[in-house]
C-alpha cells in the first residue's frame, strides 16, 4: 500500500474527532490505537470487498477450527501492508510513541497453544499466497484465561479482549443464521476479521460467530420483578460463545462444549450453502468442485452429519448422493495421538443436545457397519474396533476418517505413527486417504515482525525475497565461514536478549544477565512435554554448583512460560515446582550469578514475539512419539536458537534440515521406548543408578521442596516411582543432562556457536506455513491462486 502522510493525518484526525471528539494532540494512546485501526480498516475496505467477490466465483477452502490464536493485529497488519516503518516515523514526528499505541491492543487469544496458533499462521499464508481460503470459528467473549502466580501457583482470571469492542471486526447482521438445538434455537451473528496478506492486495476473511438469544427479554416475568429469570434465555444462549473451552469435568460443561461445536459448525455450513446456492443454484453435486472444508482436529467433526442434515432434510437430496458429496468435501487433520484428545461423546448427551444429528450419526454408523461386515466377514474384532458408535460412545475421529477424502498428520514421524499404529486399521482400509502435511509458521510474524534487527540484516545479505519465499534463506549458507557475519548474528542475539531482560524487569521485576545462556521452554504445560525433566535437571545442577562452586560453568538462565489447563492438577503442580526451585536458586547468593530460573507469567502470543528472538536454546524434550509436530521449535530455529530435543515430531525434520550436528539431540527414540516397554521399564533403575537423580526425585517428598501442603508433589512422586513414570522422565534424565553439559561447554566458543545459529536460520525454509498451505491447496483442497486486480 502506498503511504501518503497528509492523507493519513487527515483521516486520523477526522476519526478522532468523529469518534471521541478529541484532537490528535489531546488523544489518549487508546483513542489513537482505535483511530489508527479504523483508518486501516477504511483503507482496505475496497480490496476486501473485491477479494470476496472474486473468491465467490471459484473453489474455496474453509478452515473449521475451534481455535484461532491470532494475537495482536495492528503491527502485523501494518507490516503486511508494507507501511509499518512509515507509520512509526509519522507518529514519531507527532511525538507519539508507537510502542505505547501497540500496547493498547489486547491479544485475540482464541486458542490454547500450537493448534490454535497453527490456524492463525495458516490464515496469514492463505492471504499472502492469494488463495481463496476462509476461517470459521467462534467469537469467544473470553479467550484463554489470564494467568497470574500466587505463591508459585497458577491463578486464572478471565481474559476480556472484547471489553471495549474490537476495531478489527465487522458485524454482518445480514448474514445472521438460526442454529436449532433439540429444544431451543439461537441466533448466530457473524463478525468478520480481515486477514491482510503480505505484499498483495488480497484480503481474506476469518468469520467468527457470536451466539445470541432469539428473545432478548421475557417482559412478563420482568414486569413481575423477577429480573434474574427474565433474562435466563438470553444468558443461556450467550453462554455458547462466552468462553473458550468451558471446564468439561461435569455433564453441564460437556453439554456446553457440544453446543459450541454444533453452533459454529452449523452456522458456518448454512453460510457456505447460502453462498453456494447464490452462484450454483441447486446443483448440489457441484459442491465438491467449489467447496473444500478442513476439519481442524475432532472439534468440528459434527460438521459431517450436519452437512448430511442440510442436504437430506433441507434440500431433499437422496442420502446416498449426499454421502458422496460429503465425503468429497471434507478432510481431517489429526494433531495428536493422545487418547484424551480423540473426542468421544456419550450418546445420551449427544441425543439430548442435537437429536436430529444423533439420528443421522446413527445412520452413518449403520451404513459403515454394513460395509465393514462385507469387508471383513471373518474379522469381527476389526469390525468392532472400527465402529463409529461403540457401546454408548460416538468416536468423532472415526466419523472424521470415514466422512473425509483425506486424513493428515502434522509431521512425518507423526503421520507414520498414525499409519502404522494409532490408525492402522484405517490406513489398511483407505491407504489413499492418508498423507502428511508437516506444520509451518509464518515468517512475517515470527521473524519480520518480532525480530526486525535480524530481518534487516538477512535482507542486507541476501535481499528480501525470503519474506515471501522462506527457502531463500538457504543463500545464507555462503556466509558460514564469514566471521563478520557470525559476529553480527551473535550481536543481534545479544540485543534481543537485552530487550527481553528489559521487559522482564519492567513486568516481573526480575533481573537477568543477558550474557548468560537463555535456555527456553515455552509451550502448554503437559506431562508429555516434560517440563518436569527440565526442572529436575536444573535442580540437580543447582546441587552440583553448591557442592562444587569452582566448577567450570557458563552462566545460564532457564526460562519457562506455560499455562496449565485449569482442571489439570499435575500440570499445575509442575508450575509450582518450577517457581519453588526458582525461589531457592534465585535467592541463593552463592549461586545467583551463575544460575537463574524464570517463570514468565501469562505466556501468550505477544510475549512469545519477545521470547523466540532472545533464545539461545530451544527446549523440545517431549517423550518420543508424543508430540505430533511442535511449531515453537520452528520459531526458535528461524530466530537462530539451537534445538535441544528428542527425536520427536518435527524435531526430526529440523535436525535433518540443519544437520544433527547443529542441534543437541538426546534420549530414547520411538523404537527404544517400544523395546524398553517390552523388556519392562522400572523407573527405580535410573533412580538408583544415576548420580544425583535420587536426591532430585526425593526432594519432592523429603521436605527440601514444598508444595505448601497441597499434596501435589507427593502425587508427582508417585506418578514417577509407583505408577511407572509413563513419560520416561527418569530414563531420559542422564542423556539430557549430558547434552546440557555439552551446551554449556560449546557456548563458550562464540564463532562455532554462531555458525550453528546460522546453519539453523539458513535451513528453516521448509518450516514456512506458506509451504504447508501450498501443499494443502494442491494435494487436498485443489484451490488455485486467485489474485484481485
Ligand atoms: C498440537 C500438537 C502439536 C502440534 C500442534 C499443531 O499443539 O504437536 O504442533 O497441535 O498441529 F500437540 P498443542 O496444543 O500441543 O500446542
Amino acid at each position: 500500500m502506498k503511504f501518503d502522510k497528509e492523507e493519513w493525518k487527515k483521516k486520523l484526525e477526522e476519526r478522532l474527532l468523529e469518534k471521541f471528539s478529541v484532537s490528535l494532540k489531546d488523544a489518549s494512546p487508546f483513542e489513537i490505537y482505535r483511530a489508527l485501526g479504523e483508518t486501516v480498516m477504511s483503507f482496505i475496505a475496497r480490496d476486501w470487498y473485491e477479494t470476496k467477490k472474486e473468491y465467490s466465483k471459484t473453489k474455496q477452502a474453509f478452515y473449521f477450527s475451534s481455535e484461532f490464536l491470532m494475537g495482536r493485529a495492528l503491527g502485523n497488519n501494518l507490516i503486511n501492508l508494507g507501511i509499518d516503518k512509515e507509520i512509526q516515523e509519522f507518529l514519531k514526528e507527532l511525538e507519539i510513541d508507537y510502542n505505547q499505541i501497540e500496547d493498547e491492543e489486547e491479544d485475540a487469544a482464541l486458542g490454547n497453544g500450537g493448534l490454535g496458533r497453527l490456524a492463525a499462521c495458516f490464515m496469514d499464508s492463505l492471504a499472502t499466497l492469494n488463495l481463496p481460503g476462509q476461517g470459521y470459528s467462534i467469537r469467544y467473549r473470553n479467550g484463554i484465561f489470564n494467568q497470574y502466580l500466587r505463591d508459585g501457583y497458577q491463578v486464572e482470571k478471565p481474559e476480556t479482549w472484547l471489553k471495549y469492542g474490537d476495531v478489527w471486526s465487522v458485524m454482518r447482521p445480514e448474514d445472521e443464521v438460526i442454529v436449532n438445538f433439540g429444544n431451543t434455537s439461537v441466533r448466530a451473528l457473524p463478525y468478520d476479521m480481515p486477514i491482510i496478506g503480505y505484499g498483495t492486495k488480497n484480503i481474506n476473511t476469518l468469520r467468527l460467530w457470536e451466539a445470541h438469544s432469539i428473545v432478548d427479554l421475557d417482559l412478563g416475568v420482568f414486569n413481575q420483578q423477577d429480573y434474574l429469570h427474565a433474562t435466563q434465555d438470553k444468558t443461556l444462549a450467550e453462554d455458547i460463545s462466552r468462553v473458550l473451552y468451558p471446564n468439561d469435568s461435569t455433564d453441564e460443561g460437556k453439554k456446553l462444549r457440544l453446543r459450541q461445536q454444533y453452533f459454529f459448525v452449523s452456522a458456518s455450513l448454512q453460510d457456505i450453502m447460502k453462498n453456494f446456492k447464490k452462484v450454483h443454484g441447486r446443483e448440489f453435486s457441484k459442491i465438491p468442485e467449489f467447496i473444500a472444508i478442513q476439519l481442524n482436529d475432532t472439534h468440528p467433526v459434527i460438521a459431517i452429519p450436519e452437512l448430511m442434515r442440510i442436504l437430506v432434510d433441507v434440500e431433499g437430496v437422496l442420502w446416498e448422493d449426499a454421502w458422496e458429496i460429503v465425503k468429497k468435501t471434507f478432510s481431517y487433520t489429526n494433531h495428536t495421538i493422545l487418547a484424551e484428545a480423540l473426542e468421544k461423546w456419550w450418546i445420551g448427551l449427544y441425543q439430548e443436545v442435537v437429536p436430529r444429528i444423533f439420528q443421522i450419526t446413527e445412520g452413518i454408523h449403520n451404513q459403515f457397519k454394513n460395509e465393514l461386515a462385507k469387508l471383513y466377514p471373518n474379522d469381527t474384532d476389526r469390525q468392532n474396533r472400527m465402529q463409529i458408535i461403540q457401546g454408548n460412545m460416538i468416536h468423532m475421529a472415526w466419523l472424521a476418517i470415514y466422512g473425509s477424502h483425506k486424513v493428515n498428520g502434522v509431521a512425518e514421524l507423526h503421520t507414520e505413527i498414525l499409519k502404522n499404529r494409532e490408525l492402522k486399521d484405517w490406513y489398511e482400509l483407505y491407504p489413499e486417504k492418508f498423507l502428511n502435511k508437516t506444520n509451518g509458521i509464518t515468517q512475517r510474524r515470527w521473524l519480520l515482525k518480532s525480530n526486525p534487527q535480524l530481518s534487516s540484516y538477512i535482507t542486507e545479505l541476501i535481499g528480501d525475497a525470503w519474506i515471501k519465499n522462506l527457502s531463500e534463506l538457504k543463500k545464507l549458507e555462503q556466509f558460514l565461514d564469514d566471521e563478520k557475519v557470525l559476529n553480527k548474528i551473535w550481536d543481534i542475539k545479544i540485543e534481543k536478549k537485552k530487550e527481553l531482560v528489559e521487559y522482564l524487569r519492567e513486568t516481573q521485576g526480575i533481573d537477568i544477565n543477558p550474557k548468560s545462556i537463555f535456555d527456553v521452554q515455552v509451550k502448554r504445560m503437559h506431562e508429555y512435554k516434560r517440563q518436569l525433566l527440565n526442572i529436575f535437571q536444573v535442580y540437580n545442577l543447582y546441587q552440583q554448583l553448591k557442592q562444587n562452586p569452582n566448577m567450570d560453568f557458563t552462566p545460564t538462565t532457564y526460562i519457562y512460560g506455560a499455562k496449565a489447563a485449569p482442571g489439570y492438577k499435575v500440570a499445575k503442580g509442575i508450575i509450582r515446582l518450577i517457581n519453588d526451585v526458582a525461589q531457592i536458586v534465585n535467592g541463593d547468593d552463592e549461586i545467583k550469578d551463575k544460575l537463574k530460573v524464570v517463570f514468565i507469567e501469562n505466556y501468550r502470543v505477544t510475549v512469545a514475539e519477545k521470547i523466540f528472538p532472545a533464545a539461545d536454546i530451544s527446549e523440545q524434550i517431549s517423550t518420543a512419539g508424543k508430540e505430533a509436530s511442535g511449531t515453537g521449535n520452528m520459531k526458535f530455529m528461524l530466530n537462530g536458537a539451537i534445538t535441544l530435543g528428542t527425536l520427536d515430531g518435527a524435531n526430526v525434520e529440523i535436525a535433518k534440515e540443519a544437520g544433527e550436528e547443529n542441534e543437541y539431540i538426546f534420549g530414547m527414540r520411538v523404537e527404544d521406548i517400544d523395546e524398553l516397554r517390552k523388556k519392562g521399564y522400572d523407573p527405580r533403575f535410573p533412580y538408583n543408578n544415576i548420580t544425583g537423580l535420587k536426591q532430585v526425585v526425593d526432594a519432592l517428598i523429603d521436605g527440601s521442596l514444598s508444595d505448601l501442603g497441597s499434596g501435589i508433589y507427593r502425587e508427582i512422586h508417585s506418578l514417577l516411582m509407583e505408577r511407572g513414570d509413563q513419560y520416561f522422565v527418569l530414563e531420559d534424565f542422564e542423556d539430557y543432562r549430558r547434552k546440557q553439559r555439552e551446551i554449556n561447554r560449546d557456548y563458550k566458543n562464540k564463532i562455532s556457536w554462531a555458525k550453528k545459529m546460522l546453519k539453523n536460520i539458513a535451513n528453516a525454509g521448509k518450516f514456512s506455513s506458506d509451504r504447508t498451505i501450498l501443499e494443502y491447496a494442491n494435494e487436498i483442497w485443489d484451490i488455485k491462486e486467485t489474485k484481485i486486480k
